[in-house]
Order: structure tokens, then sequence, then C-alpha cells
């Protein structure tokens, strides 16, 4: 049985499998969880990055305000399901993910340059105020996303190199710092191979250490006659060189079937950024973006995933 190397969090947030059920993924039944109403001026609110703080939850929220201008922003819950927004922008930028990685918060976001976008890093105690740190990448990329521990005595990044505007092509790579400045040892992870994620393939939310390897959600695009659909696939890296690929499900684990899913500012996505494990029962709790417009919120266990993961696996011999 699969197992999350981790702590226990008692309070994770959770919904058991619907009877009947047999998908990878759930969704909770009160999707969604956070709209453009949570702060004031307001178009949307969507991608979003969580983290446990003391018997308590904290957020940083991709807010787009009626400018369309992104920015993020900060948010504090007791369960992780009923969130209080701060209207405060602390950054400039989209699609956070946070991870506790030498007992502080570390934040790595989408952030702008003159020449593109690159990786924005900055660390926190207590949420309202932010050591930034050097850009982690030369632009253009996006979708970074740190290991919550040191691999071979390096901080570890995921990234996806792109262009300047909606990117039809990409891959996922791994870069390597000893102090979080200074990034080198890059390392090519994935491309797309299977139709659902032909387009190109971005990290998700921080890797989940397991006893069976890293286990990485991660987003795939397909381009229709309509424009991109994003979906929510999952693999398992090496624990000691997590560019290395053990398993990967040739499909995806999580696509848009709900109307908050389907109808937004950019129809037809789940945009995965955060996940919440609980080491004792193996259960985890992903945030989703639906639609570039509300946070979703789904379920799964370590268990079930690893399983759907190997009985799907393109890397089998
Ligand atoms: C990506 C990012 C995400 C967004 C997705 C779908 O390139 O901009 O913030 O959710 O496109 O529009």
């Amino acid at each position: 049985m699969a197992k999350i190397i981790g702590d226990a969090l008692p309070n994770i947030p959770w919904q058991d499998r619907p009877m009947g059920n047999t998908d990878p993924v759930w969704r909770y039944t009160e999707n969604p969880i956070i709209d453009r109403t949570a702060v004031k001026d307001a178009n949307s609110i969507f991608n979003s990055a969580v983290v446990p703080y003391g018997d308590e939850f904290r957020g940083v929220f991709r807010l787009d305000d009626i400018t369309r201008e992104q920015y993020l922003v900060t948010g504090e819950s007791k369960d992780g399901i009923h969130w209080r927004l701060n209207d405060e922008k602390i950054f400039r930028g989209y699609d956070p993910r946070l991870t506790k990685l030498d007992g502080r918060y570390f934040l790595s976001w989408v952030c702008h340059t003159d020449k593109g976008t690159s990786i924005g890093i900055a660390a926190t105690d207590d949420f309202l105020s932010w050591d930034r740190y050097e850009n982690a990448v030369l632009p253009v990329s996006r979708n970074g996303v740190l290991f919550p521990r040191k691999v071979g005595g390096n901080y570890m990044l995921f990234t996806r190199p792109c262009d300047k505007g909606h990117t039809p092509y990409g891959d996922i790579f791994l870069s390597q710092s000893p102090d979080l400045t200074y990034w080198g040892k890059h390392r090519f992870v994935i491309s797309p191979v299977n139709n659902w994620e032909m387009t190109k393939v971005g990290a998700g939310p921080t890797p989940i250490e397991t006893d069976e390897g890293w286990l990485c959600f991660y987003h795939g695009v397909i381009t229709s006659c309509n424009g991109f659909t994003y979906s929510m696939g999952a693999m398992l890296t090496d624990l000691n060189e997590p560019w290395k690929v053990l398993h990967r499900a040739d499909c995806y684990l999580l696509s848009p079937r709900e109307l908050y899913e389907f109808v937004g500012d950019v129809p037809n996505v789940v945009f995965p950024c955060a996940a919440l494990t609980d080491a004792d029962t193996g259960r985890i709790a992903i945030y989703y973006g639906g639609a570039d417009t509300v946070v979703g919120l789904a379920f799964t266990t370590v268990e079930d995933t690893v399983k759907f993961i190997k009985a799907h696996d393109m890397c089998r011999a």
C-alpha cells in the first residue's frame, strides 16, 4: 500500500468518495469554494496555493482585478474550505505555489519582467511580510514549482520554458540550487505524449513525497477547434533523482466536467496548483482553478492515485 512520507493533517478538508464513483479523483460537492465575491473589485479568483499553518490553513490566491491585471492576495481558513481573503495585493503575477521548506513558507509564482515571465520566489513566516529572492530563471518560463525538501543537497524546482504568448508547446524541466538563488544542473523531465496533453504540460502542486517516489500532479493541454482544454495528469518520479519518471498515467485524472470548469473567462480549464496531504490516512485534497474564474476542491488518496497511475502506466516495458 502506497504511503505518504510527511506530516499527519487530521483536519485535512475531506469528503468520502461518493457511492458508486470509480474516478481516480472526485470533486467537493459544494464547489466552487471561492468565487469573485470573496474580494471587492475582483474579476476572478482561481489558481491558488494552500498550506497547513498551525491548526489552520493559509493560502495565496490568483486574483485578476477589474482592470484584468493579475495579482496575488493572501487568505486564511480554519477548515481549508471557507476562506477569508485579504484585498491587499502582495505581488503582481499569477499561478502561485506554496511549500514549507526549512521551516519557512516559500512561494513561487509566475512574475512579470520586461522580457517576459519568470519564476518569482519569496519566503514568509507569517503571510504578512515576504523576503523576495532573485527570480529563479531567465524569461520566458512559467509553472515554477519548488519541492518540499532538498534532494541530494540541492533545492529542486520544476519549470516550464515557454513563449510570451499562449505558448503552443511546453515540456517540464527541473533545475537545482544549493541556495535558492543560483540555479543549474538543469534536467529534462517530460514532454506531452498522449492526446489529452498533446499541446503542452506544466507542473502543478508541490510534489508529494511517497514511498513509491515523488507523486507529481501536473496539467496537460489538448488543442481542439475551440481552443485549449486543460486537464490534470499524474506521475511518480525517483526520490533521489526526481527528473527520472518511474510511472506516468497515459490519461488524465481530472478534466472539465462541471459547469464551473466549462464556463468562465477561459472555458474548459482545470488547473491544479496545490495539494494538502495527511500521511496518517493517505488523504489528498487538491485545489484547482475552474475556467480561470473560481477555485475548486477535489479529493483522492495516495493509494487510489498510485494504483490508477500504475494501471494506466505509459512507462510499462
Ligand atoms: C496558463 C496560465 C494559467 C491559466 C491557464 C488557462 O497559461 O495562464 O493561469 O489558468 O493558462 O488559461
